[in-house]
């Protein structure tokens, strides 16, 4: 919630409470122009006030005031010597920033329009011209351009929608087919660039430069060609955007969203036109508070603004930070395609029918391995971990895994050590395994001083195999595993259709997000030590979801700007703490543990606002509980007539969740107190 006004609005002092009142599900998406803002905002204002997601995100807009006010101080303190000092400082980052500038290669976004609710369209033609959102009543995935016009958009509860919208149509997910639809895209992007870079299921980065100079045409006529073709084989509308780097790209591939193109020349005053006026939450990696800091304390609201304001921003904020906003400014970005030895982990899964049959289920494990192995030389990859994932017959996902003291590549190696781990797990009934090595000797090589990774090893695994068991609501403290755990922010995207190998690269996006989410050694610690206390304590991840809370109110930055302390002399800089997000919620990097939503890393406000949810669910529950202990004895035994015959409702709707693969009713979230019982 952000207030731009910076003041309270109870509705004693402002009748129009809600007019200041902005979530994730106010902030407008690709097809959302038209829409009656303040409807939307009124509406999910009064569904969600008194619950405890609202008073936590009370509680986030009080820290951002509070570091807002903190700030303009500090800014006010700045004599005009400090200032002169910091604008040389600028003036010769934005020289250096500039001659680093690459007008060489040219990069296409492109991100399928509505993608869920398109493909569901596909399968079920009568949706066409609906309005209809893909999800449940507890959360939407996505909506589609009809069901945008009245505000309704992906990440908003299904409740909140349909208040907003009552002819809206719920079309449950099914990841099975995306991922099909999606793997088809790719073939189309493979044939402009056989290096793309995956995103997300939807999204993905072409480097066409030699596409184009190969074929003599222009980035227009790629782009123009490449929708054609994913119309054609996939039968699903995209979007495309093309410029000189991927940030710029990305951004313009959402300016004629659905079914159009923006391409950027490689021209340096062309891009720098388009920055002028781009406002800053445009830019992949500026969220909500970002922006908001920026407006407030900065008067910054377009991407030139960052080099107007160069000396502020330098002065006030680290190198990196300011490096990231000057490039923003310059309208710089990412131009190299990151080289495979990056990769964090690779991975390869079968589904197969159910199956016990211990024979079967070693013969499928020798197969994955095999295939694993045989990806792992072609890359030249050998690791020291592996993880044993598997699919029950009742969809329970569980995962094993073991760190070995030499690495390894050979599938004889390979199905060694996992059949050890698969043993552990029989009788069971399967339909699918999967297997992945992760920690490459060459990270090794790549960063032999991180004394983090070693102990976040052996705090994973000590040599032992460790379980670990996903898809059940309380079990995902013990999920964590160090992929959640090292920012090394991966998509993983799992082809879910039969057979197939997964690849995690880094996210590109994320190459482009403020540096301080990527400094992996303040992150990194703070994710052991929340690791640790999981362990430990056995606390709850959703407890770690409170601790978030607690530390952005310690002092960092929601969105993960990174502020140096810096004092009126230039050069005494002391670093606080970068914000910790909420990583370690999402499995791969990609799954939320607690429901099941997946999400990739690219929808920071979204996975926030997210994880915020699965807080206030529990915040209202842990209310409740606490409320229960202090009943009288007679109050109890009332209650337990009374929850005795409720049991059975909620029974039924605890099915009808699990049916929908939603553990979490989370519109149980937005329960006022009152009605708690
Ligand atoms: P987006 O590309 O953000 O959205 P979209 O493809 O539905 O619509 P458009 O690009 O035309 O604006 O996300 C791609 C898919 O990712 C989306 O179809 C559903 C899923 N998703 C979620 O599951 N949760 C989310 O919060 C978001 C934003 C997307
Ligand atoms: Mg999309």
């Amino acid at each position: 919630m952000e207030r731009s006004d910076g003041e309270c609005a109870s509705s004693s002092e402002n009748p129009r409470p809600w007019q200041s009142y902005h979530t994730v599900y106010t902030n407008a998406k690709a097809g959302m122009d038209g829409v009656d803002k303040e409807k939307v905002q009124k509406v999910v204002y009064e569904m969600s006030k008194g619950s405890k997601y609202f008073e936590n995100e009370e509680r986030k807009e009080a820290f951002i005031r509070q570091k807002i006010e903190h700030m303009r101080a500090r800014c006010a303190k700045l004599t005009s010597l400090v200032i002169s000092h910091y604008q040389k400082v600028a003036d010769k980052r934005i020289l250096e920033l500039e001659a680093t500038r690459d007008l060489s290669r040219s990069w296409l976004h492109v991100d399928m329009d509505a993608f869920y609710a398109a493909v569901e369209t596909l399968s079920n033609p009568s949706l066409k011209g609906k309005p209809m959102a893909v999800g449940t009543m507890s959360m939407i995935c996505t909506a589609n351009y009809e069901a945008r016009r009245f505000g309704v958009r992906a990440a908003m509860p299904g409740f909140i929608a349909r208040k907003l919208c009552p002819e809206l149509i719920f079309v449950p997910t099914n990841f099975t087919k995306y991922t099909y639809y999606s793997d088809l895209t790719r073939k189309v992007f493979c044939k402009y660039d056989p290096n793309f870079m995956a995103a997300s299921l939807d999204e993905a980065y072409l480097d066409i430069t030699e596409v184009c100079r190969e074929r003599g045409i222009s980035g227009i006529e790629i782009a123009e060609e490449l929708r054609t073709s994913v119309y054609e084989e996939a039968g699903l509308t995209c979007s495309a955007g093309v410029a000189p780097n991927r940030l710029l790209a990305k951004v313009c591939s959402d300016i004629n969203k659905p079914n159009g193109q923006f391409v950027l020349p490689n021209d340096r005053m062309a891009v720098m036109t388009f920055i002028s006026s781009l406002p800053i939450r445009k830019i992949g990696g500026i969220g909500k508070v970002t922006e908001h800091i920026l407006r407030d304390v900065f008067g910054i609201n377009t991407c030139e603004e960052m080099l107007q304001k160069g000396s502020l921003l330098c002065a006030v904020f680290s190198h990196s930070t300011a490096d990231f906003f000057l490039s923003v400014g310059l309208g710089l970005g990412s131009t190299n395609t990151p080289q495979a030895r990056f990769r964090k982990s690779i991975s390869s899964e079968r589904t197969f029918s159910v199956t016990e049959d211990k024979a079967l289920l070693y013969r499928k494990l020798a197969e994955i391995a095999e295939m694993l192995s045989a990806d792992m030389q072609k890359e030249g990859l050998r690791g020291r971990t592996l993880t044993l994932k598997l699919k029950t017959a009742s969809f329970e996902v569980r995962t094993r895994a073991v760190t070995l003291q030499k690495y390894i590549s050979s599938s004889e190696d390979i199905l060694k050590h996992a059949s050890v781990l698969l043993k552990a797990e029989l009788p069971v009934s399967l339909r699918l395994i999967g297997l992945r090595v992760t920690q490459f000797n060459e990270d090794k090589v790549r960063a032999p001083s991180d004394p983090t990774q070693k102990t976040l090893t052996n705090f994973m695994t000590s040599g032992h195999a460790s379980k670990k068991i996903v898809g059940d609501q309380n079990s995902l403290g013990s999920d964590i595993n160090d992929d959640c755990l090292i920012d090394d922010k991966e998509t993983s995207v799992s082809l879910d259709v039969s057979e197939t190998n997964n690849y995690e690269f880094g996210d590109p996006v994320c190459d482009n997000s403020l540096p301080d989410l990527n400094d992996e050694n303040c992150s990194f610690s703070n994710k052991i030590s929340e690791v640790e206390k999981i362990h430990e304590n056995e606390v709850s991840p959703l407890l770690e979801g409170n601790s978030l809370v607690l530390r952005q109110e310690e002092g960092s930055c929601c969105d993960g700007v990174e502020e140096v302390d810096k004092d009126t002399t230039p050069d005494n800089k002391v670093g606080t703490s970068s914000n910790q997000k909420d990583q370690f919620i999402w499995l791969d990097d990609y799954k939320c543990s607690l429901c099941g939503t997946e999400m990739p890393p690219s929808f920071i406000e979204e996975r926030q606002e997210h994880s915020d949810f699965h807080l206030a669910e529990r915040l209202q529950k842990e209310e409740s509980g606490s409320d229960l202990r202090i009943l009288t004895h007679m109050e109890r035994c009332v209650r337990t007539q009374r929850d005795h015959s409720a049991s059975h409702r909620k029974r039924k709707k605890q099915k009808l969740f699990e049916k929908e693969g939603t553990h979490i009713p989370i519109d149980m979230f937005f329960a006022k107190r009152n009605r708690n019982f």
